[in-house]
Formats: structure tokens, C-alpha cells, sequence
């Protein structure tokens, strides 16, 4: 199979919603030295938007985002170890990452955290559905010096600003930055909010994460 067919049947595996095919061409395509980068970029990921454009026009209902997001979760369980294998030993700094209250979407939330690990930082994954408050105690025990807070739902990005605003009465002023992310978020929000940073991607938080600690 060629590499354009591999992205194409994993895209299709998570349209469908066939975790266990997923979960195969997954590792087919490790074995046949694709990168798993790409193969969530540009197979897994293209299905996750044309299920959430189904999703949209009505064509697709909740069981088809639940099954294709496990097709995605079941592919990304293969591709995941192999972004790790050549992590960076020396930590860049402490983050704690969490999906906000009221919603439950975990994906793009965790691929941030593994290309984050992968990128030399050590990251603290506090789950979905998380309260303002339970980001400020995870960054109190952990020392942190960044937050990833992400959030799906226009309903629930009103969530990340409760993050902001509680990270900043706890009085830790400058010390430790906000960076917000998910599908309908954006810069705009970001600056409206008082995000200290925004990434549209697991690839472009890296970059963003580096820079605001100061390592980039
Ligand atoms: C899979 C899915 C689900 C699954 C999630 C499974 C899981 N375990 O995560 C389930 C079935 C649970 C689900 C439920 C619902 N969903 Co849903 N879901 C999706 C879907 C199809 C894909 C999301 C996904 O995983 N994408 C793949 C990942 C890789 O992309 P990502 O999440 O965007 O993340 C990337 C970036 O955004 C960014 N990023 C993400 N987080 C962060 C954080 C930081 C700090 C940074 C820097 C970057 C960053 O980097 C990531 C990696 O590149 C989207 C459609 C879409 N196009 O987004 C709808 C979608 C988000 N869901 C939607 C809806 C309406 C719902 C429900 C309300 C449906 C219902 N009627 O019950 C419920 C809400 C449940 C809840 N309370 O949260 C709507 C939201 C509409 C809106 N604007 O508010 C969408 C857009 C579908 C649609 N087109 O209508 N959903």
C-alpha cells in the first residue's frame, strides 16, 4: 500500500467507525516505516473533521462521533508510543493539561500532551471535564509554569476563561502561563480572555508552549 493509501484508509477506519481496522492499519503503516506523525495528520484527523461535518448536516448522530472517536483513540494507542521513542531527557517544564468543565473531549487534548512529552516537557493530564479549581490545585502541587486548557464547545470555552481568571487570583501572577486550544477556539478568544497563548494544533503548541517559557 502506498503511503497516500494508508492515510486514506485511516481516515476512512475512523469515518466508518471501525476501531479494530484502525487499530491494524495503524500499526501497518509502522511497520512499513510511515511516520505516525503523519498518519494522524493526515489520515485520522482528515476522518475526524468529515465525521464531524456528518455530524453537523445531520447525516451522522452521537453514536457515530463516540465509535469514531474510539476508532481514532484505538489508532492513536499504536501511533502514540512511536512519537515518544526519540522524547527529548531533558525537561523544558512542568505542565498541567486538562479538558474543562463540561466537556468531554479528550482526543486533540491528549495528542497536545504527547507531542508536548515528546517535545521535552513533563506533562501532568488532569482528564476532561475539570473544574477552574482542579487546574489551579494540579499547578500547586506539581509546580507547574504552564496550563493547556482545552475546550470543544462553544458552550464550554466560557470554561477556559474561569481557568484564566482563577489561575490569576491564586496570585501567581506571571509565574505561570495560560495557553487555550480545541476546535472553535481562536486567537481572538485567546487575547479576549487574557490567554497568555493559543495554538490551533498539537504541532504549533509545541512552539507555542516553548515560547512561553522563554525556551524558544
Ligand atoms: C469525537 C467527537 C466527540 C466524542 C468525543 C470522544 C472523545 N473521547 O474525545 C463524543 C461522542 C464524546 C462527543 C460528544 C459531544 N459532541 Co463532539 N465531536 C467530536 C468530533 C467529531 C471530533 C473531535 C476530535 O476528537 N477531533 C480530533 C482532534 C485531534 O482534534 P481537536 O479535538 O480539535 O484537537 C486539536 C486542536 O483543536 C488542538 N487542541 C485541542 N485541545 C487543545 C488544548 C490546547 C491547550 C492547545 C494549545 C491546543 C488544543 O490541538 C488538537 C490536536 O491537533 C468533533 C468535530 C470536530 N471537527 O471537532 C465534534 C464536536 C466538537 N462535538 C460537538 C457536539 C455538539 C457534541 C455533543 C454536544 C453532542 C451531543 N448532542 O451530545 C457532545 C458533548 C459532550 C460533552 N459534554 O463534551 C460539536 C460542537 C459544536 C460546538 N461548536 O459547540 C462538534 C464540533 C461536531 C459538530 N460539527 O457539530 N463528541
Amino acid at each position: 500500500m502506498s503511503d497516500a493509501e494508508y492515510y486514506n484508509k485511516l481516515a476512512q477506519a475512523v469515518i466508518a467507525g471501525e476501531p479494530e481496522e484502525a487499530e491494524e492499519l495503524a500499526r501497518g503503516a509502522l511497520s512499513q516505516g510511515l511516520d505516525a506523525l503523519e498518519c494522524i495528520n493526515k489520515g485520522l484527523t482528515v476522518g475526524m473533521e468529515r465525521v464531524g461535518e456528518l455530524f453537523s448536516t445531520g447525516e451522522y448522530f452521537l453514536p457515530d462521533l463516540i465509535i469514531g472517536g474510539d476508532a481514532m483513540k484505538a489508532a492513536l494507542s499504536i501511533l502514540e508510543p512511536a512519537l515518544l521513542e526519540d522524547q527529548q531527557r531533558e525537561i523544558l517544564g512542568r505542565v498541567v493539561l486538562g479538558t474543562v468543565e463540561g466537556d468531554l473531549h479528550e482526543i486533540g487534548k491528549t495528542l497536545v500532551g504527547t507531542m508536548l512529552t515528546a517535545n521535552g516537557f513533563e506533562v501532568t493530564d488532569i482528564g476532561i471535564d475539570q473544574p477552574a479549581s482542579e487546574f489551579v490545585a494540579a499547578v500547586e502541587e506539581i509546580g507547574a509554569t504552564l496550563v493547556g486548557a482545552s475546550a470543544l464547545l462553544t458552550t464550554t470555552m466560557l470554561q477556559q476563561k474561569k481557568v484564566v481568571e482563577e489561575l490569576r487570583a491564586a496570585g501567581f501572577g506571571d509565574k505561570v502561563k495560560v495557553m487555550i486550544g480545541g476546535a472553535p477556539v481562536t486567537q481572538a478568544w485567546a487575547d479576549e480572555i487574557g490567554a497568555d497563548g493559543y495554538a490551533e494544533d498539537a504541532i504549533a503548541a509545541v512552539g507555542v508552549a516553548k515560547k512561553l517559557i522563554g525556551v524558544e
